[in-house]
């Protein structure tokens, strides 16, 4: 039997957990054998969208060239998992419409608990002024008005967001 396409779309601010949500995801997929893709902003950066900033035009350009290589994948029947803040609602409305199969995750835990986190010590460098345009700190985040799915990193186990993704992929006939 022919496996279904989809992009799951993780959107939210640095530090939510697109990524770490997006790994347990593809390990679990990997384990049944999916065919699967991975299209993470960081990584997507250093390569297909290498040069581009975080103005609106690059961020936009970002998104939409993630966008284009998510839906060449999704209507071959892979199941695309893109991690990228995408801060502009109407732009992962427009990638949406034209890859027609798609999820819009919302990673979403408060600013402060992103900041307090603190990973790669980013959102420091930006209250110092080190780093300009950083979302969340002197940069828009505009979060989704009706997600497909709703992870709220900072209220839930890391197993129930990833369980969460799973059960719309079987509901929608993916895996
Ligand atoms: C936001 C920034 C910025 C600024 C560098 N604003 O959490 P990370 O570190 O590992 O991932 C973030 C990544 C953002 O790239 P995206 O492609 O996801 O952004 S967008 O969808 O808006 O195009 C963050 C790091 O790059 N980073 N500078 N100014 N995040």
């Amino acid at each position: 039997s022919t496996q279904r396409g989809v992009t799951l779309w993780f959107t939210g601010l640095s530090g939510a957990g697109k990524t770490t949500i997006s790994d347990a995801v593809e390990a679990e997929l990997r384990s049944r054998g999916v065919k699967m893709e991975r299209l993470d902003g960081d990584i997507v950066r250093e390569n297909l969208t290498k040069g581009l900033g975080f103005s609106k035009e690059d961020r936009d350009t970002n998104i939409r060239r993630i966008g284009f290589v998510a839906h060449l994948l999704t209507r071959n029947g892979v199941i695309v998992l893109v991690s990228a803040i995408s801060p502009y609602r109407a732009i992962r409305e427009e990638v949406a419409a034209t890859i027609g199969d798609f999820v819009e995750v919302y990673v979403n835990a408060p600013l402060s608990v992103c900041e307090d986190r603190d990973v790669k010590g980013l959102y420091k460098r930006a209250r110092a002024g080190e780093i300009k345009q950083f979302t969340g700190i002197d940069d828009p985040y505009e979060a989704p008005l009706n997600p497909g799915i709703e992870c709220r990193t900072d209220l839930e186990t890391l197993e129930e967001s990833t369980q969460k993704v799973l059960d719309k992929l079987k509901a929608l006939g993916c895996i």
